[in-house]
């Protein structure tokens, strides 16, 4: 691939209003062969759609080439969420009496159709230069556009394009934006990485000596550098898991209701991250620190109103109602002792458990 034909390539990720854009070849990276253990391990908790296999038996995100054999390399882009906002680690409410939901789900947008939106309109740029450098066949399957949902695991294609490292809290992370970013990536039939330095000089790993991350994790979900074990991280907690939060895990989940950033708020990378231009990702009144009280016992007609669009219906009503309760048992603010006592009752069994073991950790902080 000419230079030239990499500088349109990027440039139509760019029109498409990524911030960042690199191209990967699909190949058996070193960091996907760490995936079929990590699975065996069950550090992927209850997410069984990880586990999808192929006709052979195979993890179909272990190996790209096995289930797109047609795909050559990957375009994979990048896009800025940062917004000038707290971060969860600047939360000092002496009344603690608001939740934490994580900076990616403040806005009315669902990153999902954000990114897709201009995954589209990039791949329709990408056809047009394909077509008028005389790369296009017509009538085969050349691209194809995925955000989250690909049978791939995106971050060792973003390390293979060069947008960024994988950091020891197994973000990616570029040296200028920082972590809060979105990844989507582009399928393509063609070898578009095979000349392209940034496709076999991945961006460097400058996480140096640092380990705050890990640190600061307050379930110790980073088991070892770049390896999480899903099962113990409050993203998980609070978005993917359904039922009963396991007992011993729910004092560390603080008052997060929705996602868990203190990985990424800790990190000297992300420091100076720029904000983001796109201002679909401005976060809606309330959404930033919200009340506990608010959350725990709304209603399914105001979660549908409230969320519509957002990436926060995915916890669905009981989840989101759980998760507040565990953070109003871990406020220490016996301001939530009458709502908690009446939540103790509600139809919604999820929610009365919980609601109890946050009643009886409130009155053994309060003496
Ligand atoms: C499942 C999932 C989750 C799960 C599990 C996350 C995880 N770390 O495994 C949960 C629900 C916990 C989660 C949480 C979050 N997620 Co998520 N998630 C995904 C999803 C859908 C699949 C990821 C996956 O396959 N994980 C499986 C594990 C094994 O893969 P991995 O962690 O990426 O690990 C690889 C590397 O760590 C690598 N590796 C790194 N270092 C080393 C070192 C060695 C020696 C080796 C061998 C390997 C290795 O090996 C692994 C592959 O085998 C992706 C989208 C996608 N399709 O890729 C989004 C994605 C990763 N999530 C994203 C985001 C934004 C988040 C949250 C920030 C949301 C939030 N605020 O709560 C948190 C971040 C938590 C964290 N520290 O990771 C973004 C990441 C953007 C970025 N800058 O990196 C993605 C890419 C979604 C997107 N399209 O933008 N997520
Ligand atoms: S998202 Fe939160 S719980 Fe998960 S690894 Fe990062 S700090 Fe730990
Ligand atoms: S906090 Fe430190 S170790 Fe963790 S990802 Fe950031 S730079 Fe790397």
């Amino acid at each position: 691939m000419s230079p030239d034909l990499q500088t349109r390539i990027r440039q139509c990720a760019h029109d498409a209003g990524f911030d960042l854009c690199g191209v990967a070849p699909v190949r058996d990276f070193a960091e996907l062969r760490v995936f079929p253990t990590w699975i065996a391990d069950g550090k992927h908790g209850d997410m069984k759609y990880l586990e999808a296999r192929d006709v052979a038996g195979e993890l179909k995100r272990a190996s790209l080439a096995r289930v797109a054999p047609w795909a050559r390399s990957l375009v994979v882009c990048a896009l800025n969420y940062n917004t000038r906002h707290p971060c969860s680690t600047d939360l000092h409410n002496e009344a603690a009496s608001s939740g934490w939901i994580s900076r990616y789900a403040w806005s009315r947008a669902d990153y999902h159709d954000a990114v897709l939106r201009r995954l589209k309109q990039a791949e329709k740029g990408l056809r047009d230069l394909l077509e008028e450098t005389g790369h296009w066949i017509p009538g085969t399957r050349q691209l194809r556009s995925y955000v989250d949902t690909g049978p791939l695991i995106e971050r060792v294609y973003a390390k293979y394009a060069g947008i960024g490292w994988i950091g020891k809290n197994t973000c990616i992370i570029n040296q200028q934006l920082g972590s809060w970013l979105f990844l989507g990536v582009i399928l393509t039939s063609l070898d578009l990485a095979e000349h392209d330095i940034t496709a076999s000089l991945p961006a460097p790993d400058r996480c140096g000596t640092c380990t705050r991350c890990i640190t600061a994790c307050p379930t110790q979900a980073i088991v070892a550098p770049g390896e999480l074990d899903a099962r113990l991280c409050i993203s998980y907690l609070t978005i993917e898991k359904r039922g009963e939060i396991p007992n011993q895990l729910r004092p560390a989940m603080g008052r997060h209701v929705f996602g868990c950033d203190i990985c990424q708020d800790v990190c000297p990378w992300n420091r100076k991250a720029p904000v983001t231009t796109a201002h679909e990702f401005e976060p809606r009144p309330g959404l930033v620190n919200p009340d506990l009280d608010w959350l725990a016992e709304m209603q399914p007609e105001e979660f549908r109103e409230t969320f519509r669009g957002s990436p926060v219906k995915r916890a669905k009503l009981s989840g989101l109602r759980r998760n507040a309760v565990v953070a109003m048992g871990n406020s220490g603010n016996k301001k939530f002792v009458p709502a908690l006592n009446q939540l103790c009752e509600d139809p919604d069994p999820l929610v009365a458990e919980h609601a109890r073991w946050a009643l009886a950790t409130l009155n053994v902080d309060m003496g």
